[in-house]
């Protein structure tokens, strides 16, 4: 026996020199899976984008070791049409949707989607939460998901109802006072209760199930979307007495239409229909947002988390993705839905495990939603699809590079000429320095109005300085880039 041992042993040795040797390098590294976390409604006011005052320790960590994008920007500040862009590479023109309530397939029957191209090039992609918008008669898309897209509903049917005096559906994430929806509310409802947490838990558990292979996770959280519903400990995270209301005033010298009614807010139990809210309501809906904002922030930290306990960190890309910003009292007003730049700016923020040189940069390199798409592709080693409008900024995120990018958006109003319903269409184009947004009657192209904003002065989009003297040479300049890119951008002209 001690013979034959000896013998094995002696042959395991030559047969191991005459093996040639692998260096770790040489061993294939599995494809990096993707983690897209979207968050609706979130505006850049976290810790990491130097709002001090926000409670956002997981994403600011996430930061650190990241490339956090500091002029992001999407292509049209409402649900539908930015999610569209973000999973198609199509701005909001190219699909010719602009509105909530159609498909995107209706318009491009045969898009391949960022997910759906992912699974095609050997990923399993998956889709949980608010990925595409749903609801206002809009649907799923089963082709962008190996398994059928996750939500927590039916997990939330089948509570028992929960009702405290004239208030109902208090288990849930959206409790109505009347049968109108509550604008904000110190939940008491337990955390994991919560949709998101709900989302974040599904998400945390498909990780584990697809660990050995390449996935590409899409996950949803809805806050800080409204109705402000976060677990009262993110609410005690703050203290009211120290929130302070934005400045009401408009900017001088904008067109009639430009802003909205915030008629989204406006449906709610307790807002007036018309005018400006009290002030305590202000504080009270700031303070819901920042909840919302902390609550979201412990979901991904939950989500990272398990990443971290699973060894699949190194090898995963995360991207947290703002859909829009939104006016927080900013100007009197709630909610998007408009060309300007506290509606339009996002948060961006990009980790690849593989890029160290970057970690807790901050690249103030202007990229769009549009963007996301062709970049993935490229830190994936996939081939950019030919249908994608945007430009992938992967050069940012390796180094400091010369950028010369602007942004585009885009909104669409109804407004009143002689008497008359006409449609119009803002669009909107951030250069480093500028904001250029002319509005076109949808009909005859004729440009109706001009906004234009100086970001390298204080308070640039309080003073419309279109009619100034003073730019008279760069706002052609600025107006003749506008037409010129959207027209290279959708092979048609702007204003014909
Ligand atoms: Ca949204």
């Amino acid at each position: 026996m001690k013979i034959s041992l000896s013998l094995f042993g002696i042959l395991v040795l030559i047969m191991s020199a005459c093996m040639p040797e692998v260096s770790k390098e040489e061993v294939p590294l599995r494809k990096p899976n993707i983690l897209l976390i979207l968050v609706d409604d979130l505006r850049p006011e976290l810790n990491c984008y130097g709002a001090g005052h926000i409670i956002s320790p997981n994403i600011d960590a996430l930061a650190n070791e990241s490339v956090l994008f500091t002029r992001a920007y999407t292509q049209q500040a409402v649900c539908a049409p930015s999610r569209n862009t973000l999973m198609t590479g199509l701005r909001p023109d190219e699909l010719g949707i602009t509105d909530l309530s159609t498909h995107f397939r209706t318009k491009a029957p045969d898009v391949v989607t960022l997910s759906q191209y992912f699974m095609q090039n050997g990923y399993i992609s998956e889709g949980m939460g608010k990925v595409y918008h749903t609801g206002h008669g809009n649907q799923n898309d089963v082709f962008s998901w190996s398994n059928p897209h996750w939500t927590p509903n039916s997990i939330i049917k089948k509570r028992e109802p929960v009702i405290s005096g004239d208030t109902t559906k208090l288990h849930t994430c959206i409790p109505l006072i009347d049968g109108k929806k509550i604008p904000w509310l110190k939940s008491r409802m337990p955390e994991h209760f919560h949709n998101d947490a709900l989302v974040a838990s599904h998400a945390m558990d498909r990780m584990g199930a697809l660990k050995d292979t390449s996935f590409f996770l899409a996950v949803g959280l809805v806050k800080p979307h409204l109705p402000f519903v976060a677990p009262s400990k993110y609410w005690d995270l703050y203290d009211p007495s120290q929130i302070t209301i934005p400045f009401k005033d408009k900017p001088d010298e904008y067109p009639s239409y430009s802003f909205s009614n915030w008629g989204e807010l406006r449906k709610y139990h307790g807002i007036p229909a018309e005018g400006l809210l009290m002030d305590p309501d202000a504080i009270n809906m700031i303070h819901g947002y920042y909840a919302c904002v902390s609550f979201i922030d412990a979901q991904v930290g939950r989500m990272i988390g398990r990443l971290k306990e699973l060894g699949l960190y190194e090898n995963t890309i995360v991207v947290l993705w703002g859909d829009h910003g939104w006016k927080l009292g900013d100007y009197g007003e709630w909610c998007k839905h408009t060309n300007y730049e506290v509606d339009t700016r996002i948060p961006l923020i990009v980790r690849d495990p593989r890029n160290k040189n970057n970690e807790g940069r901050q690249s103030d390199a202007i990229v769009e939603t549009v963007d996301v798409y062709p970049t993935l592709c490229e830190l994936a080693g996939l081939e950019i699809p030919a249908h994608i409008q945007g430009s992938s900024f992967q050069a940012v995120l390796q180094d400091t590079v010369d950028w010369d990018d602007v942004a585009f958006s885009q909104y669409p109003r109804t407004t009143s000429i002689d008497g008359q319903s006409v449609k119009v269409m803002g669009y909107s184009m951030r250069t480093s320095d500028y904001r250029l947004t002319k509005w076109i009657n949808i009909e005859t192209r004729e440009t109706l109005d001009m906004e234009f904003y100086d970001h390298s002065i204080p308070l640039p989009e309080m003073i419309n300085l279109a009619a100034m003297d003073h730019y008279k040479d760069i706002i052609p300049m600025l107006n003749q880039r506008l037409e010129e890119e959207y027209e290279k951008e959708h092979g048609k002209s702007l204003t014909e």
